[in-house]
């Protein structure tokens, strides 16, 4: 109990440090008029948030799950492989929500929503920002989400569908666990919510080829009105993300519209055998994306960010440094690598102590926070 308080404590000391904006760069993407959530009746916390983040201080730093595992440990009060290779704990956490529908006591990658909580609380004391996706099953098969099996899962779940009542079940336990998360004042915490996400894919359920681009927008318009009209959650951010394309038309082609989203972005990967081919076409893709996306969110007057990326296992010791050359340049708030398992050897995306990219990925972390001062 003694050395997890004394972990706390000096968490919260270093993660002032690293999560306070220091200086702020013009923002290139405002057109000068304050950006406001979607939902008018947000509360103040929110708006803080994207307040900050339409400022942009700099390109912050995310890692999914930080607090809770890292690679080879599981909830060890005060870790983050974020911290132990950079010096700094990350800006922006990330977390899964599947299996809150189905009134699961821990999320489909064993992460106790008890033990989520209370780190979102973490994170929002020491000044970083939490954002949550939710993997949400396939309501008609009961298996995952990545049970593409059937089309016609998102129809479902619609107003006419035979599942809409079930789903807005899920939806209850869903706004129930967000607003659960509140500070020590009793205040709700801020989240920024990624529903549906990678939807130019075709891996979930409420994938490209499994729903129409009207069945995505009805899906996602019936999420919005649902949780702030009928459940009155106030305190989220809408972040629409979608997977690899190639034109803003294919961006947009399912964009649920500007009054349901407050944040653009995508989520970009590499893949490939040969690491240094594939190092080149992913830098290509990333690039061409942001070239993209900036002035459309600009257009918009919305920010936009990098919502997951990685390079499973990271073997390749410049990847971060590449991808900084290409990111750290652009008006992108935030990227969140995604997650360091602590149960499967291979699956991480972020270095830890003594893995051989540590120095890439601290000179990353670096480059980032010496952007502002330029
Ligand atoms: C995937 C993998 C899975 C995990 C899922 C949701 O990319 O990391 O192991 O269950 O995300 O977090």
């Amino acid at each position: 109990m003694k050395n997890g308080i004394l972990l706390l404590t000096s968490m919260i000391c270093i993660a002032l440090v690293g999560c306070t904006s220091s200086s702020t760069n013009s923002p290139e993407t405002s057109q000068n008029k304050a950006v406001t959530p979607v939902d008018s009746l947000a509360t103040q916390a929110t708006r803080n948030i994207l307040d900050r983040l339409d400022k942009r201080e700099r390109l912050l730093i995310g890692h999914q799950d930080d607090l809770s595992y890292g690679h080879s440990w599981n909830e060890e009060p005060g870790r983050s492989d974020v911290l132990e290779t950079s010096g700094l704990y990350p800006d922006v956490c990330g977390w899964e929500l599947a299996g809150i529908e189905l009134s699961e006591d821990a999320n489909i990658d064993g992460v106790l929503f008890s033990n989520m909580r209370k780190h979102m609380q973490e994170i929002h004391q020491m000044g970083g920002i939490n954002t949550m996706t939710w993997h949400s099953y396939n309501i008609i098969t009961g298996n995952d989400c990545w049970d593409v099996s059937l089309t016609g899962i998102a129809a479902s779940v619609l107003p006419d569908g035979p599942k809409h009542e079930q789903y807005l079940k899920w939806l209850d336990k869903f706004a129930d666990f967000v607003l659960s998360i509140k500070d020590d004042n009793g205040n709700l915490i801020p989240l920024m919510f990624r529903p549906y996400h990678e939807l130019t894919g075709s891996w979930f359920w409420w994938g490209k080829d499994l729903c129409s681009p009207d069945e995505y927008k009805q899906l996602w318009r019936m999420t919005y009105n649902y949780l702030t009209k009928e459940k009155n959650v106030h305190n989220l951010l809408y972040v629409y993300s979608t997977g690899n394309f190639n034109d803003t038309t294919l961006f947009l082609e399912r964009y649920p519209g500007d009054d349901v989203v407050d944040i653009l972005g995508f989520d970009i990967y590499q893949y490939g055998e040969d690491l240094n081919i594939a190092q080149q076409e992913f830098l290509k893709q990333l690039n061409l994306q942001c070239e993209l996306l900036s002035p459309l969110a600009k257009q918009k007057n919305k920010p936009w960010a990098v919502c997951e990326a990685g390079l499973e296992s990271i073997p390749l010791n410049n990847w971060f440094t590449e991808l900084g050359k290409v990111l750290i340049p652009t008006d992108a708030r935030y990227i969140l690598f995604w997650r360091n398992a602590h149960d499967r050897e291979s699956h991480f995306y972020a270095p830890f102590k003594g893995h051989a990219s540590e120095d890439d990925f601290k000179t990353f972390v670096q480059e980032t926070r010496n952007q502002g001062q330029l």
